[in-house]
């Protein structure tokens, strides 16, 4: 075969008469300008060479293309933009055939679209997930994908983002075939066998007939999931579209419709969340230090957070020796852990030889000994000084010398359980959020004689549980909680300066929080802070601001939602406003000779967004923090800070 070259990222090799085009631009095979040129490049070759009947485009490494190149957004474009070289393809003259090796995601999947034919390996994933950059589809997605799957199927796909397997795609229609192991020989056969002077072109071909009772069903399903958010709603508007005007009056409508989202606000956040997650995790100077090997997890207490954390080990494939203090204790949490199970097979995230598969690999019993086999015990005992330390030492004498102890404290300091233990530099810290199965944040917690590679063990372990990994250093409630306390603070201020409760709540939720603070302390319970407020009293800085309110409420025995009353009241569940706590608010400004003033929502949103950033400048000068961006990602993901918004650090920076 002849190797021929268009650009860096473009080859092609001919055989038997067809032109096959590889596009290598690691990690993705993203659209650069580069890859676009070339591809315009291999076209503009096959259309003058009598000796190429047909082109297969495949991509290298695993994907197929990653989408167009992020990087490239907020920039001047730069022809050929990826439209042209898309209507290119799709009007060639002679086969051209998709060879989906991979990942054929935004961009990508518009590319194949516009091919003549699809064939895609088994773990080929697809996708139009541009919703989830705060964009839609630019280069043709929605006036294609539904005339090959119809209007509902391409909603769902679009305003939800959802990538779906080979298997999905086929069934869809949105691809031909599915090629087990000779794909780029199935689709070089596939280019020689159809016909020149009958392709099939997708933007030529008419939207199916479909219910539209089905259509409206995937919409609003999709809008109701999309909250605050813009882009879902344009890409449903613009599919529907695609059954009412031209191919070219609907890409004409994308077009001007992507450039709009692509320049938002929206999208810049969620463009720095993207590459925010990509970044996180990532420890200067660790690359070069090798991880230990972890094959078996101990997990000491089987409660609410060690079901979720054995859980989280069991769907990264390891083994998991769940401990109890007794039998009994035992069973519980083996019940506990089952029942997670059967809940991830009702809700179809987990088939039924993925859960035998996980109940093989977990073991629950209450021989601490066991442990012995352990590459790392993750301790999730009641968050009590004494008990995690008197845990740690008896740990100390069953594991291996190389065995790693994490421990879940929320408030502790990790630096004194290590301290008390008999290797210090195999401890840290690993901050599950609860549901630990569910969420995906984890604070890693890199204490102060954590030695390199039981850290990098750790951050492997965290990608491997499924989740996003944060590495915060040591200091009363790491990033997330230190700086939700900033939060909790300053919103109490507001309430004594004037603010009410529900105003504030109303502020933050219209902001794009899902809950606004006093909602959320009411849900979690107002007693756990209070019992910290008491411990800290003797030595508080007597000149610090204090709120009496939050101690009056839990005083009067409310506690929150548990308990029916706290910040709001609940009778039958709902929450409403209690002249109670107003008058006790009134109460207490009077006591101080406060003034009440009144807030904008605005007013609300800037003091909160400052309390919080003014503790996000505090971690990082002292070094608590890595980056800015790790901030907004902890915030984002552990307190419900609308991702739309790009976390506090970012927004700040914005406005
Ligand atoms: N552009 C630029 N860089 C990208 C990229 C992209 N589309 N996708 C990934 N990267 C970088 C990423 O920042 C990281 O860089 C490295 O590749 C590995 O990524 C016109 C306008 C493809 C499933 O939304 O979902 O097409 O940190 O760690 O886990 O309508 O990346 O190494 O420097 O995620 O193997 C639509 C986004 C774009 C897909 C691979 N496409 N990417 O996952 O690797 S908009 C997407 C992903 C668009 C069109 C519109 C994933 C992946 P670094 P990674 P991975």
């Amino acid at each position: 075969m002849s190797a021929l070259r268009f650009s860096d990222t473009i080859s092609a090799a001919l055989a038997d008469g067809t032109l096959i085009v590889t596009i290598d631009n690691a990690p993705v095979n993203a659209l650069s300008a580069d890859v676009r040129t070339g591809l315009m490049g291999a076209f503009e070759h096959a259309e003058k060479d009598g000796n190429i009947a047909g082109i297969v485009l495949t991509g290298a490494g695993s994907s197929f293309v990653g989408g167009a190149d992020i990087k490239e957004f907020g920039k001047p474009p730069v022809e050929p933009h990826l439209p042209d070289v898309i209507a290119r393809i799709e009007a060639f003259a002679k086969p051209v055939v998709a060879a989906i090796n991979g990942v054929a995601l935004g961009g990508g999947l518009e590319v194949a679209l516009a091919c003549h034919r699809r064939l895609a390996a088994p773990a080929a994933k697809l996708g139009l997930p541009e919703v989830k950059l705060g964009i839609v589809p630019g280069a043709g997605g929605t006036q294609r994908l539904p005339r090959l799957a119809g209007i509902a199927a391409a909603i769902d796909m679009i305003a939800n983002g959802r990538i779906v397997s080979a298997a999905e795609a086929l069934k869809l229609g949105v691809v031909d075939s599915v090629s087990p192991d000779t794909l780029l020989a199935d689709a070089i056969a596939d280019a020689k066998s159809t016909n020149a002077a009958a392709l099939r072109r997708t933007g030529h071909l008419s939207i199916p007939a479909e219910a539209v009772e089905a259509i409206d069903k995937a919409a609003s399903d999709a809008l109701r999931k999309s909250r605050a958010q813009h882009a879902p709603a344009e890409a449903v508007r613009l599919v529907r579209l695609a059954a009412s005007v031209s191919l070219s009056e609907g890409l004409a409508e994308e077009r001007r419709t992507f450039i709009e989202l692509r320049d938002s606000e929206e999208a810049a956040a969620l463009r720095h969340v993207f590459f925010a997650e990509r970044a996180a995790g990532k420890v200067e100077g660790l690359e070069a230090v090798a991880p230990r090997k972890i094959e078996i997890i101990g997990i000491v207490g089987t409660g609410l957070m060690g079901s979720g954390i054995a859980l989280s080990a069991l769907n990264g494939g390891y083994r998991v020796i769940g401990v109890e203090q007794n039998a009994e204790a035992a069973q519980k949490g083996r019940d506990r852990i089952a029942g997670l199970l059967d809940k991830a097979v009702q809700s179809g995230r987990l088939d039924a030889a993925g859960r035998e598969d996980r109940s093989g690999r977990l073991t629950v019993t209450a021989d601490m000994e066991q442990l012995e086999q352990a590459d790392i015990v993750i301790e999730a005992v009641f968050d009590d000084l004494t008990v995690k330390t008197e845990l740690f030492q008896r740990l100390d004498a069953i594991v291996r010398a190389d065995a790693i102890l994490a421990t879940n404290t929320s408030y502790l300091d990790p630096d004194v359980i290590a301290a008390a233990t008999r290797l210090p530099e195999r401890v840290v810290g690993l901050h599950f959020f609860s549901p630990a199965n569910i969420m995906r944040l984890l604070e890693v917690v890199n204490c102060r004689k954590t030695a390199p590679d039981v850290l990098a063990t750790a951050l492997v372990l965290a990608k491997r549980f499924g989740k996003l990994p944060i590495v915060s250093g040591v200091t009363e409630g790491f990033i997330g909680n230190r700086i939700f306390s900033a939060y909790r603070r300053e919103a109490e201020y507001m309430v004594e300066d004037g603010a009410s409760p529900q105003e504030i709540d109303a502020a933050l939720e219209a902001y794009g929080f899902p809950m606004g603070p006093f909602a959320v302390f009411d849900m979690a319970g107002l007693e756990i802070a209070w019992a910290r407020r008491k411990r800290q009293a003797a030595t508080r800085d007597p000149a610090e601001r204090y709120v009496i309110i939050p101690d009056r409420l839990c005083e009067a025995g409310r506690f929150g939602q548990k308990t029916g009353r706290g910040w709001y009241a609940y009778p039958d569940g709902k929450r409403t406003v209690d002249p109670e706590v107003t008058a006790m608010i009134e109460t207490a400004r009077a006591e101080k000779g406060i003034v009440p003033k009144s807030f904008t929502k605005e007013e609300i949103v800037s003091r909160l967004l400052k309390a919080m950033v003014d503790e996000g400048d505090a971690l990082l000068s002292e070094g608590i923090a890595a980056r800015a961006s790790d901030i907004d990602l902890v915030m984002i993901n552990g307190y419900g800070f609308p991702a739309s918004k790009g976390g506090p650090m970012f927004a700040a920076g914005r406005r």
